[in-house]
């Protein structure tokens, strides 16, 4: 692979590999992990995308009951086709983004437990605890985001960026640095950011479609969660909660869980953010954020989850009450021993 001025490292990473498989596919799936987030659908969109401009019929795995109110434009913009059981049995290989472990994956119901049936998965990821479980891996743990990767796949692949590409694309890099405001808010995410905004992408519209556009529903879901929010004693760790009853009362679902964290996270002098939610009922998602160099990932994964050093998940069985008694003394704990 030649080397230009426009490629980061990153580029350097990709295995040749992967373009030569995805470059015979005519009937590719392409995956991300529920629940969809920003940079999750941007990329799923834009590989799709890619594969459509080879002439393939790529389609996509997007359940409807897991995308967010918030994130549905992506959709509306993209118009992908979308697989269902058909589309799995016919497919020639599968492309998964984003998602850090294959049971994370986001797929139709019907399908059968070994859905990829000895047809190869390309993994596409950004999240350092990435199980490798592809038969050809990009994991590339210091990208802002999985969407600043697709957009360097798609330049090595010579495949176009058009406008509508370069907007889902800037939506999952914003998203990712929480509107680049994150530690991984790097000269390569800001780089590939300034590309996507001269193709194009409609960094105003994308600004009010993310920052500024709460449906009633989940205002009043935030409205919940900030009455929810709780400082432990020493004010090192602020969480909050919200309940399977107050997330349906609010007229939201598990899909609309997001990045409400950000709520006790914005609390000067916090260095750890825990948002535990009920989306589903007797489950507990929690949500860790780690400020001022804090890493959260080996604490999430005490739990069984994974992600990022700064931002990471689990999901553990019972109800909040119960949950949070044992996840509290022990981030508590883990705090103490980061010094
Ligand atoms: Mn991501």
């Amino acid at each position: 692979m030649t080397q230009t001025a426009n490629h980061t490292p990153a580029t350097e990473t990709l295995p040749e590999e992967l373009i030569r498989s995805i470059e015979s596919w005519e009937r590719p799936v392409i995956i991300a992990h529920v629940p969809p987030d920003a940079d999750a659908l941007g990329a799923m969109f834009a590989v799709a995308r890619g594969f459509g401009s080879t002439g393939a019929t790529a389609s996509v795995a997007l359940p409807e009951a897991s995308l967010s109110q918030r994130l549905a434009f992506l959709h509306e913009w993209a118009e992908p086709r979308i697989a269902g059981v058909e589309e799995f049995a016919q497919a020639d290989g599968f492309v998964v983004v984003d998602t850090a472990k294959k049971p994370r994956c986001n797929l139709p119901g019907g399908l059968p437990e070994e859905w990829n049936a000895g047809r190869r998965i390309v993994n596409i990821d950004h999240h350092a605890s990435n199980t490798r479980f592809g038969d050809i891996n990009w994991v590339v743990g210091d990208a802002s985001s999985s969407c600043e990767l697709v957009f360097h796949l798609l330049e090595v692949w010579a495949r176009p960026v058009d406008e509508l590409s370069a907007s889902l694309l800037y939506a999952g890099i914003h998203t990712d640095t929480a509107g680049f405001s994150l530690p991984n808010t790097s000269g390569s995410a800001l780089a590939a950011a300034a590309q996507l905004v001269e193709r194009g992408a409609r960094v105003t519209e994308l600004g009010e479609r993310l920052c500024r556009s709460q449906r009633l529903s989940e205002f009043r879901l935030l409205r919940i969660i900030y009455a929810n929010t709780r400082l432990t004693p020493d004010e090192r760790i602020a969480y909050s909660t919200a309940d399977y009853r107050e997330i349906t009362d609010a007229g939201c679902a598990a899909a609309d869980i997001d990045d409400q964290v950000s709520i006790p996270r914005s609390l000067l002098g916090t260095r750890l953010a825990l948002l535990l939610t009920e989306g589903v009922r007797g489950k507990t998602r929690i949500n860790f954020r780690g400020d001022a160099g804090v890493s959260v990932l080996a604490l999430a994964k005490s739990f069984g989850g994974g992600g990022h050093d700064a931002a990471a998940g689990a999901i553990l069985e019972g109800p909040i009450p119960e949950v949070l008694a044992q996840v509290l003394p022990q981030a508590e704990r883990y705090l103490d021993d980061l010094g």
